[in-house]
């Protein structure tokens, strides 16, 4: 069902601050910027490696605001990992399986994720403590 890990979703109060941390210690370079309201925050892709389907990346999120899903981690637990996103050839089926398999669904129908991919989460409670998103990455051009 997967095909790789696409990316892992780091909380951080201060966006810019954190690409310079992860760009001067790791070398990675960012390839995307945006900011998505739907999520409540603004965010930098940081490219790993290419993968099957897609690349790998690490997510740096900085919420929009203090009750968003992101502000509210940052509240509660601090800055630091977030979530684990895989990658998946189609997020629909996927979605089905794990539904299926009594795993609650945090979203009904995917959403619009990083650099055009489509994306659904799982609640952490189901998954062991580890929330989970699932991605479907933009087709190539
Ligand atoms: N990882 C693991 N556990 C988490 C968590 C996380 N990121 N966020 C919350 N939890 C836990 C909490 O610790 C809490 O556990 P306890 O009851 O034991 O304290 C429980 O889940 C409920 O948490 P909450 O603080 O009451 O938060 P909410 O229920 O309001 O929301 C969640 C939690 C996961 C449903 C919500 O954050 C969500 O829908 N997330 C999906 C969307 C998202 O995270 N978007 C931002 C990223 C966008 C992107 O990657 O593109
Ligand atoms: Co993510």
């Amino acid at each position: 069902m997967f095909m790789r890990i696409d990316h892992i979703g780091i909380a951080c109060r201060d966006l810019e601050e954190k690409i310079e941390l992860f760009s001067s210690l790791f070398e990675l370079e960012v390839v995307a910027r945006e900011v998505n309201e739907e999520q409540g925050v603004k965010e930098a892709m940081l490219h790993v490696a290419d993968g099957e389907g897609g690349g790998s990346y690490i997510q740096l999120l900085e919420p929009l605001s203090e009750d968003s899903p992101v502000g509210k981690f940052i509240a509660k637990r601090g800055e630091g990992v977030h979530h684990v996103a895989f990658g998946v050839p189609d997020v629909e089926g996927a979605m089905a399986t794990i539904g299926g398999k009594g795993v609650r669904l945090l979203d009904e129908r995917p959403r619009h994720g990083s650099m055009g991919s489509r994306i659904a989460f799982l609640h952490p409670k189901d998954v062991g403590g580890m929330l989970t998103e699932l991605v479907e990455a933009a087709k190539q051009q």
